[in-house]
């Protein structure tokens, strides 16, 4: 039985390396190593081998079927990574990957989430209210009674008599005068609408509306905050002034310009040729507004500026239609 063992492998080992394919292999793991395969059939012939011999006969028959295993497992490994070099022939595995294209926020929503960051790192606490306002908090509640001419500049979409989509964020100030008490700072950015479309106007653009009241409040804090802001959005050395204006809801009042950030003070077309651009407008709060939501103006005193998201990302990236931010097109909004 130790012949026929040993021939059994010599036989198995030469017929191993012959295999060139996988279904050769398993055709060779059926004949030799499988159930009913030439190895068992030598094995069931154990039984007839003297007492004496059994124990190293057998020893050597189940050497040889690990060692023959073996070199099954090991020819199994050689002929898959054959079959993997066939498969990669042609392919070049320098070429960079497939791109999987991913999304960014709108240069709007950038511009926004910048300015609110700026008044956040300057104490202010940030509110929203809604879109769609009543006629009361838009106009009256800011000393904009009806008739009266201020509101021919903001160009409305009405629901109907008392309800409208607001026209400026400026109606959070007396929401949140109404219920809290001074010191209050605070920022409410939004959307706001307005009938109006050109190279500078959109029906819908977003405000930063900005507000602080407390005792002994002056011209001078707002003039230094908005300062900051201007330094930390453009850049420390940008020109700003403060140029007297009218706001129903402020007294006195004033929009801001900075130097032009296109042509830097020497005229251009963004300009108007003077140099200057308006970024926002701002007031000391009206006694008026103050005695609507109960506050008494002798003992506290506020400043409130609305300053218009739209225009200042159209500074910020030298951009001179405003309607392209809303084009939708993806060769534009991809730039930034
Ligand atoms: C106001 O809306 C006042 N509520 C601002 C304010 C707040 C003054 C607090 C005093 C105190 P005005 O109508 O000027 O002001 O608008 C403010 C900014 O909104 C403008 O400087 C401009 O940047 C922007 N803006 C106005 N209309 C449009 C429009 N149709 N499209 C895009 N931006 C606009």
């Amino acid at each position: 039985m130790e012949d026929e063992l040993l021939g059994l492998k010599n036989e198995a080992s030469t017929a191993l390396a012959a295999v060139e394919n996988k279904s050769g292999l398993e055709d060779f793991r059926v004949k030799y190593l499988g159930r009913k395969g030439l190895f068992s059939a030598v094995m069931r012939k154990l039984g007839q081998v003297s007492k004496e011999d059994r124990p190293r006969i057998g020893k050597l028959a189940n050497q040889i079927k690990k060692d023959l295993e073996s070199d099954f497992s090991a020819q199994l490994a050689a002929l898959d990574s054959q079959t993997l070099t066939t498969q990669m022939t042609g392919i070049d595995s320098t070429l960079p990957g497939r791109h999987v294209p991913f999304g960014k926020l709108h240069p709007v929503s950038q511009i926004m989430d910048e300015v609110c960051g700026i008044f956040e790192g300057l104490g202010f606490a940030v509110a929203e209210g809604p879109d769609v306002e009543t006629d009361f908090y838009n106009f009256e509640a800011l000393n904009i009674p009806p008739h009266h001419p201020a509101r021919d500049m903001h160009d409305t979409f009405y629901v109907d008599d008392k309800v409208l989509l607001r026209t400026h964020t400026s109606p959070m100030q007396a929401r949140i005068m109404e219920k809290e008490r001074p010191p209050l700072r605070v920022i409410a950015p939004g959307k706001v609408y307005r009938c109006d479309s050109d190279i500078t106007h959109t029906p819908m653009f977003h405000q930063v509306e900005g507000f602080l009241v407390d005792r002994k409040i002056s011209f001078a804090d707002l003039k230094g905050v908005l300062s900051v802001f201007v330094a930390k959005m453009f850049d420390s050395k940008t020109p700003i002034r403060f140029r007297p204006s009218f706001f129903p809801f402020t007294e006195p009042s004033a929009e801001i310009d900075i130097g032009c950030v296109i042509c830097h003070g020497k005229g251009c077309r963004v300009c108007k040729h003077t140099g200057w651009l308006e970024i926002l407008g701002a007031g000391l709060i009206d006694p008026e507004v103050f005695h609507r939501v109960g506050y008494d103006s002798e003992e506290f005193s506020g400043f409130a500026f609305g300053l218009g998201i739209e225009r200042i990302a159209m500074l910020k990236y030298g951009i001179n239609d405003i309607r392209l931010y809303y084009e939708n097109d993806l060769r534009f909004l991809t730039q930034f």
